[in-house]
């Protein structure tokens, strides 16, 4: 699950030496008067180590100052200084996180992936856990080089690195994923079925799926498209089947989500200088922009804090949202197709090749330093109204609404739904042989994921019964529960009220089983379940 990382045969750039850090500051305009100072990028890694000594001796060739650089093992493995050939992808990201934001702290976060895709995914998980409850270092921004085609992942897992990520990203951690580099073929294994994955972790709606160009030192920039085997790979892309297209990407005639969202250098034939056991080499691969990116967010935030902002949340909608302020470069030249897989041509606009492009760094950075995250809601949410001032819990809300996946129906006749709905009246709680419930109405009921049913099966309105306090139900009350206010939720629909009907409920439908392991419910920004 790798990324394989791309060694380039042959680059012209520096002479073969591949891109220095102050070209790629030049080329990108990543503004010199931010470092990263006050800012923690977290890079996740799940092979062996890095080698403290190849990147001294990268930044000091390069005139940068050395970054302080912390390891921290998520499951007690140790890092091995870089003496495993599965330690470039490590070495990679620390060095070209350093070059963007050399004042940063930079924490890897050390797990291992095991052999498997499912061990894979457990250390991710185990990972992401880790860093949602680190006080100690607390990051801004992570930086995540692994992945594969969607389907050699299970989708209970995908959905559960997902809620994670919405979390972090709710708490002001940006979330960047490299967009891999098999095209729309998507898979490491070229034998696998010939037909467009899109590649995960970067599908998840609220992280940053980071693409590749092929860039050229007078700056003509194109989708990193493959060519044969001296360039390797192509950028990855596509739609999701695994994430629904989420509101920021409501303009698109596709049902998933799509990616990749931005662009940064990646041709390993238009590649990056790094040290690797001492040894000079140019790498490439969406491994390699993405935590160029993860660097240049870091500067955003730095920036942020100048202004006296918190950290940029959301930022996977505001590329969107706020695109015509974001001086992307826009990538019109290439295609991802790679192993026989027709991919997607990069086109005026954004493209499922390379996003909206490349950045201006400076002008990026300047656009969203301004975007105050409390109530940069856009008009278009999930929801489509009361967009202004939504709290950031409700923003995180609608990034984990965006799944398609819902545990399959207790029952035949009662279909499993998600929905986001308006709060109509709130009965009092009823209390019957000590089971406690909330009872309450809803209104203007909002469809976001269904099973064993379709969306017009759902009528607008429902009675809502969420028990709690036992260990059947929620481990206690939901506090406030006040008409007017949304809620999401997710648990089983019975489209006949014969469940509830002595509780003031005038004959609606009912919404139930909203506790664990099938439900839960997203009020004022919390998540219980
Ligand atoms: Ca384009």
């Amino acid at each position: 699950m790798k990324r394989k990382i791309l060694f380039a045969t042959e680059t012209d750039v520096n002479q073969g030496q591949g891109y220095f850090p102050q070209d790629i500051r030049r080329l990108y305009n990543i503004p010199s008067n931010l470092t990263g100072t006050g800012q923690t990028i977290g890079i996740l890694e799940f092979s062996n180590g890095y080698s403290m000594n190849d990147a001294r001796q990268f930044w000091t060739e390069h005139n940068i100052g050395i970054p302080n650089v912390f390891f921290v093992s998520v499951d007690g493995t140790q890092n091995d200084n870089g003496r495993s050939a599965d330690d470039e992808e490590a070495s990679l990201d620390l060095q070209w996180a350093g070059a963007v934001a050399p004042q940063a702290k930079l924490v890897v976060y050390e797990a291992t992936a095991g052999a498997t895709f499912a061990t894979f995914a457990d250390a991710l998980i185990a990972t992401l856990k880790y860093i949602l409850n680190d006080t100690k270092f607390q990051p801004s921004v992570l930086s995540i080089s692994y992945g594969d085609a969607e389907s050699s992942f299970d989708q209970n897992a995908l959905v559960e690195i997902s809620d994670l990520i919405a979390q972090l990203d709710a708490k002001g951690v940006t979330v960047c994923i490299s967009s891999g580099d098999q095209g729309a073929y998507g898979m490491h294994d070229p034998r696998g079925l010939p037909v467009r994955h899109a590649d995960a972790p970067a599908s998840i709606p609220a992280a940053v799926a980071v693409g590749g160009t092929s860039l050229q030192p007078d700056g003509t920039e194109t989708a990193w498209t493959y060519l044969g085997p001296q360039n390797g790979g192509a950028t990855g892309g596509g739609f999701s089947d695994v994430f629904a297209k989420p509101t920021y990407q409501q303009s698109s005639q596709e049902s998933g989500r799509g990616l990749p969202d931005v662009s940064l250098n990646a041709d390993p034939a238009t590649g990056y200088q790094i040290i690797f056991q001492g040894q000079r080499a140019v790498v490439g691969g969406t491994s390699v922009s993405c935590p160029v990116f993860a660097g240049i967010v870091a500067l955003l935030n730095e920036r942020r804090e100048q202004l006296g902002k918190g950290p940029i949340r959301n930022l996977s909608r505001l590329l969107y949202t706020n695109a015509s302020e974001l001086s992307y470069k826009d990538i019109t030249v290439g295609n991802n197709t790679f192993n026989g897989v027709k991919g997607f041509p990069a086109v005026t606009g954004w493209d499922a090749c390379t996003g909206f492009g490349a950045i201006d760094a400076a002008k990026f950075i300047e656009a969203l330093a301004q975007v105050d995250v409390q109530s940069a809601a856009p008009s278009n949410t999930e929801s489509g109204a009361q967009a202004k001032g939504e709290p950031v819990g409700a923003m995180m809300r609608s990034q984990t609404s965006s799944m398609t996946t819902l545990p399959a129906p207790r029952s035949p006749d009662h279909p499993m739904v998600r929905v986001l709905a308006m709060i109509q009246q709130v009965e009092q709680d009823a209390d019957v042989k000590g089971v406690h419930h909330h009872h309450f109405l809803i209104r203007d009921i909002h469809v976001l994921a269904i099973r064993g049913a379709t969306a017009n099966d759902i009528k607008s309105y429902a009675f809502v019964a969420i028990r709690y306090g036992d260990s059947e139900g929620l481990p206690g009350p939901i506090p406030n529960l006040t008409a007017g206010q949304e809620i999401e939720l997710q648990g089983e629909y019975i489209p006949i009220n014969d469940v509830y009907p002595s509780v003031g409920n005038p004959g609606d439908p009912v919404i139930h089983f909203t506790h664990h392991p099938d439900g839960y419910v997203i009020y004022q920004g919390k998540k219980y379940e």
